[in-house]
């Protein structure tokens, strides 16, 4: 800084003498300039006045009467000394100190002889106006370098007879004054270049303390202290100031070096406990090495990042999807292509002329390739087959699937037009891995396979598979089958799911069904039927959860206090209504403040505004729950978090209203002047509110009616760091066959329900923390990179010999045939 210092101080020290000296001379010049035309004009009024009286004197011929004249006409030294001079350019008379030697050839008295015109000009010259031997006679003064040269001015002006020319009157002022105000201007203009250079220095220096030199030191002390794991990310940004743009991407790298460096430690500390939990890096290192040379290519209905124009601002959004967690580390270690639906209404405007974009917007580690949908395709495929035949088809709740043939058209079309999309972004590559997600997508594995046979597929179905006499009522189940039978590797997460698609092929197609291995080989294909149970991320170096207040530390230590007679212990706040008044971790009173809900036991479901989920239900359960106990009133609140979902869909609009009413119907029914039983929030939420509402949550309602595996009964187990927290979760979810020490029920059962409430409510805290502990350890080991990780290395070690001449022997059969 002190180098920088000197040479900022050196560089401004020139450059503003520089500026500052060239305006001054040119300020000097115009200045000489002004004085030069002032003097000139002066003289020559001056000699205008004299003429007259001058030709008339010169006519006379007396040499005496004309020195009179020129005496008395030049009365005051300042005035210009005079001398005339004949036709022939011999001086006849002169007054004045300073005058040209007699006979001196001046070239504007000359030239004044020769046209009769007035001539003039400056010159410098020696005072005593005697030229030196050898100098050049230029005008009526002699030029002496060597003596005291000082400035002249001289102007001839012809004396006429008539029109004839008789002679000429010389006119000579000291014009010298001019050089000295000339110099006076650079005396001035030096004293104040050197005001402004001081100044000027000072004001940087003082700038470069404030703007620059503090936020650099505290920016650096900031990377000093992050390198030695003692600031956190986030303070960045204040630490650079003004310095934003710069704060961005130093605040970018500080987080990947924090990512990798937090990594390193994980990895360390897993090797030496000898775990094989899976992290985002290791599998990211695992798929890297399974593939090899080839390439991963995802394909789903959803994208991972969506432009949104809200409010004259174009947002990019994630998402909240356990979707893009764990594939995103994939796709960004092999630098892969993600396949989907541009759903956002900004998304043409990000895409590169073949419909790309490269992701994540900051780091740009992979390719996005979006497909555009025609509105009646969305309408046809998306809201109609998917989510109104295959969704209630594939969930038991009781909701009608419909199935209309121009829907099916549609879905036929849009897997076409995926599969068409992939065969492109895969032409040219060697040995492509491709990852199909869910149900909107069945068809396009058969058509993926048959265009590349070199490819190894594999789809995930995300929802439940029903048994076959449910799935019988599609009437292009067969269809379906085929197009699933494509993948060499298909995904469930329950193994009842496994069982029931094996069944339901043995019935409806032509196809051989291995239930020993798992297998069905249908045309010369073989596909392996897996399960892989779904699950979110384990954040192993997530920073701390907040420090819990003193009382809670208390609990978790197991100093509980006995309940007052007749009221139920909640969170083993058992001493009656003060039981409820602590204040719990910081984020959580921030939230309950926020909630205006301060002092109450907090309740929570975070679901998708989904009929499967058993909202509706739940509410019924809570009712019931402060029908049934009546020291619940005013103690607990539940909030319901629902974000919008197929909203064009009637029965989704209708589940909408329903739920609505539910909700104003039990407000209605208990709220008081200072607390509302339920709290509804409609909307979609970060990852980060969602998991402040885990983590600030006493209990978690989890009440599917059916559901693959329910990622939020995961997730709120995953969140709860402080291993406090019961989870009340629905029988007919996946999550059920893994999370066994939740609170299990049936959501159809409103009594049972309500029961678990209570109980989990009133649950000591230790065998709050048993339970949530066992939860963990299970989520962690079966985290999403353990699922991706399986799925992959499956897919991956997919043998494809037999397989290509399997399928070019069908070709050639067909051929002939
Ligand atoms: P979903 O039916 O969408 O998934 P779920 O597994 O519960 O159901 O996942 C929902 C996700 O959305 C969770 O990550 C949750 O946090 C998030 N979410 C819900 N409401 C939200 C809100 N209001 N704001 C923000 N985020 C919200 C399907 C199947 C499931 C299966 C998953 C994954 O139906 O059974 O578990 O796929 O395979």
């Amino acid at each position: 800084m002190h180098f920088f210092r000197l040479r900022l101080l050196a560089a401004l020290l020139l450059g503003i003498t520089l500026i500052s000296v060239a305006s001054t001379y040119f300020d000097v010049l115009a200045h000489k300039h002004a004085l030069r035309i002032d003097l000139a004009r002066r003289t020559q009024w001056y000699g205008a006045g004299l003429q007259p009286q001058i030709e008339q004197q010169f006519m006379i011929g007396s040499r005496d009467a004309l020195l009179e004249v020129l005496g008395r006409l030049r009365q005051h030294p300042d005035q210009p000394a005079l001398a005339v001079f004949d036709s022939e350019g011999m001086l006849v008379a002169s007054a004045g100190e300073v005058l040209p030697a007699k006979n001196v050839q001046s070239e504007i008295l000359k030239r004044t002889l020769t046209t009769g015109r007035e001539a003039s000009v400056f010159v410098k010259a020696a005072q005593d106006g005697h030229a030196p031997a050898g100098n050049v006679v230029r005008s009526g003064l002699a030029t002496n370098p060597s003596a005291s040269t000082r400035l002249w001015y001289e102007d001839a002006i012809p004396l006429h007879n008539g029109d004839r020319i008789v002679g000429a009157l010389l006119m000579l002022v000291d014009a010298d004054y001019i050089r000295t105000e000339g110099m006076e201007v650079w005396r001035r203009s030096f004293l104040r270049i050197a005001a402004i250079v001081v100044l000027v220095v000072l004001v940087t220096l003082v700038m470069v303390r404030w703007f620059l030199q503090e936020p650099v030191t505290r920016a650096a002390e900031w990377l000093r202290r992050l390198r030695h794991g003692q600031a956190v990310v986030e303070e960045g940004a204040s630490e650079f100031g003004y310095l934003l743009p710069l704060a961005r991407e130093v605040t970018s790298l500080a987080e990947n070096l924090t990512k990798a460096r937090a990594a390193a430690e994980t990895e360390a500390r897993l090797r030496d406990a000898g775990e094989r939990i899976w992290t985002a890096d290791r599998l990211a290192v695992h798929v890297r090495k399974r593939l090899g040379d080839g390439k991963l290519f995802v394909v789903s209905n959803r994208e991972p990042y969506m432009h949104q124009r809200r409010g004259g601002e174009t947002e990019c959004i994630v998402p909240p999807s356990g979707l893009v967690t764990a594939i995103e580390p994939i796709l960004q270690a092999c630098d892969g292509t993600w396949i989907a639906h541009g759903s956002g209404n900004e998304d043409t405007a990000f895409v590169d002329v073949h419909d790309r974009l490269r992701v994540p917007p900051d780091e740009m580690r992979y390719t996005l390739r979006r497909v555009w949908l025609s509105p009646e395709e969305e309408a046809g495929y998306y809201e109609g087959f998917s989510n109104e035949g295959l969704w209630p088809l594939c969930h038991i709740a009781h909701q009608r699937p419909t199935f209309r043939a121009g829907d099916w058209k549609h879905y036929q079309n849009v897997n076409r037009k995926f599969a068409e999309v992939l065969l492109e972004e895969m032409s040219g590559t060697k040995n492509p891995v491709v990852f199909v997600q869910d149900y909107h997508l069945a068809l396009l594995p058969r058509i993926v396979k048959h265009a590349r046979p070199d490819a190894r597929v594999a789809i995930f179905w995300h929802i439940p598979w029903p048994n076959a006499e449910a799935f019988g009522i599609c009437p292009w189940q067969a269809e379906l089958l085929d197009g699933l039978l494509g993948s060499d590797v298909i995904g469930f997460h329950l193994q009842s799911h496994c069982n029931n698609f094996l069944d339901t092929v043995d019935r409806v197609l032509e196809a051989r069904t291995d239930w020993d291995h798992f297998s069905i080989r249908r045309k010369g294909h073989l596909s392996a039927v897996r399960r892989y149970p779904i699950s979110v991320a384990w954040d192993e170096h997530e920073s701390a959860v907040p420090s819990r207040s003193a009382e809670q530390d208390a609990d978790a230590i197991g100093v509980e206090t006995k309940p007052a007679v007749g009221m139920p212990s909640i969170h083993g706040h058992e001493n009656g209504a003060m039981a409820f008044g602590n204040e719990p971790a910081i984020t959580t009173g921030q939230l309950h403040r926020e909630l205006g809900i301060e002092g109450k036991r907090l309740l929570l479901g975070v679901d998708r505004m989904d009929y499967t989920k058993g909202i509706v239900e739940r509410l019924v359960a809570f009712e019931h729950l402060l029908d049934e106990h009546a020291w619940f009133l005013e103690q607990i609140v539940f909030v319901q978090i629902a974000s919008p979902s197929r909203t064009r869909i009637p029965s989704y609009a209708a589940l909408r209203v329903q739920v609505e009413e539910t909700v104003e119907r039990i407000n209605r029914r208990f709220q008081t002047s200072r607390w509302k039983p339920v709290i509804l929030i409609q909307r979609q939420c970060s990852h980060e509110e969602v998991t402040r509402f885990y983590r600030a949550a006493d209990l978690c309602l989890v009440t599917s009616l059916h559901d693959g595996m329910n990622l939020v009964a995961k997730e709120f187990v995953a969140a709860r760091k402080d291993c406090d927290g019961v989870l009340v979760l629905s029988r007919f979810t996946g999550a059920a066959q893994e999370l066994r020490d939740a609170l299990i029920v049936n959501p159809y059962d409103v009594e049972q329900v309500s029961e678990a409430i209570r109980t989990g409510l009133q649950m000591s805290r230790n065998e709050r923390r048993l339970r949530m502990e066992r939860m963990r350890q299970h989520v962690k080991e079966h985290n999403v990179y353990r699922w991706a990780s399986n799925v992959l290395t499956d897919v991956c070690a997919v043998r494809l010999e037999d397989e290509i001449l399997a399928v070019a022997l069908n070709r050639s059969q067909r051929k002939l045939a």
